[in-house]
């Protein structure tokens, strides 16, 4: 119920905004996570093929990067199904490495989902899920004494500004202890054309993604959206790296909303942004790394170098 009280609060924000937005944490109700992992499907969306196969090349020489010499943790945030961080976990576990796997997220569900997961697949894995939000559990990570490696995987730091995602990082930084590691999963700029085209999907699937949104507001918010007089509409900039999503509205329309008893004008053509997704130069990712307090200790990239997972030390 908290949930749905943040929901309405973000939307009447974000609708009341010069250039109205919807934070896309809300990407990702029951239906978004399924239109989620069909968008990591498709052959457009290199991403999640690039970081996969990262890990199944390279999580031997991940593994052999780790300075640790007694036992630790691995704390990651934004577990998801925990696909790729099974691969890396494997191959601690078959050199018999002493460590505790603290998956992180705000839903206990997920966190369920995935301890049960993880146990089917790695029986004799240590796992004790961190359930609650970043900014509650970070801080308490930090007066535990076992050296820590954490992970932030998927390019899931390219949803935030560049501002955001320094601080973000900070955050991170400021409840980790000298010489813990952090693994940063980060989307690379590329031909700009295979960028677009994997936020612009042949089958709209990613048009999907975004229209759920007008349905979820529908369902949860009791807005009166009509899905036909809105358009999916994104734009990669390669000079900045930014890919910026979009729902269009077609026509002049006025959306009512019970759940706020209130109404919100979209005049024709207007955007409603819904997505930050930021591709990263090398000197990008060295300047985060450096403004944040870390050296970069050692790099990964899948074959086609699409993608990087930077390894770095506080
Ligand atoms: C899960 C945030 C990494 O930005 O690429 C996929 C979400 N949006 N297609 C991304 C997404 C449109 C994805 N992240």
């Amino acid at each position: 119920m908290s949930d749905q009280f943040n929901f309405k609060v973000d939307i009447e924000r974000g609708f009341e905004s010069p250039q109205k937005f919807i934070p896309s944490k809300y990407f990702y109700d029951a239906a978004g996570d399924r239109i989620f992992q069909q968008i990591m499907e498709l052959p457009e969306y290199y991403l999640t093929r690039s970081e996969a196969e990262i890990f199944e090349k390279k999580g031997g020489s991940i593994v052999d990067a780790l300075p640790f010499k007694e036992a630790f943790e691995v704390v990651e945030l934004g577990a998801g199904d925990g696909s790729k961080t099974k691969t890396l976990l494997q191959e601690m576990l078959r050199r018999e490495m002493d460590f505790v796997y603290r998956p992180m997220d705000i839903s206990r569900d997920v966190l369920g989902q995935l301890k049960a997961h993880m146990l089917e697949d790695l029986p004799t894995l240590s796992i004790d899920v961190l359930a609650g939000d970043y900014f509650h559990i970070l801080p308490s990570l930090k007066v535990d004494p076992h050296p820590k490696l954490f992970l932030f995987l998927g390019s899931n730091i390219g949803n935030f500004q560049p501002a955001e995602a320094e601080a973000f990082i900070q955050m991170i930084a400021n409840s980790m202890n000298s010489g813990d590691l952090l693994l940063v999963g980060m989307d690379l700029q590329k031909n700009p054309a295979l960028i677009e085209q994997a936020y612009n999907d042949k089958a709209g699937v990613t048009a999907d993604f975004n229209l759920n949104l007008l349905k979820r507001m529908n369902r949860e918010l009791g807005a009166n959206f009509n899905l036909d007089a809105f358009e999916f509409y994104s734009h990669y900039d390669p000079v900045r790296g930014f890919v910026n999503s979009y729902l269009v509205s077609l026509e002049k329309q006025i959306v009512y909303f019970s759940a706020m008893d209130k109404s919100f004008l979209f005049r024709k053509n207007e955007l409603i942004h819904t997505e930050l997704s930021r591709k990263f130069s090398g000197e990008q990712i060295d300047r985060l790394a450096f403004r944040t307090g870390f050296y970069v200790r050692k790099e990964f990239k899948d074959e086609k170098e699409y993608f990087v997972d930077s390894l770095w030390e506080k």
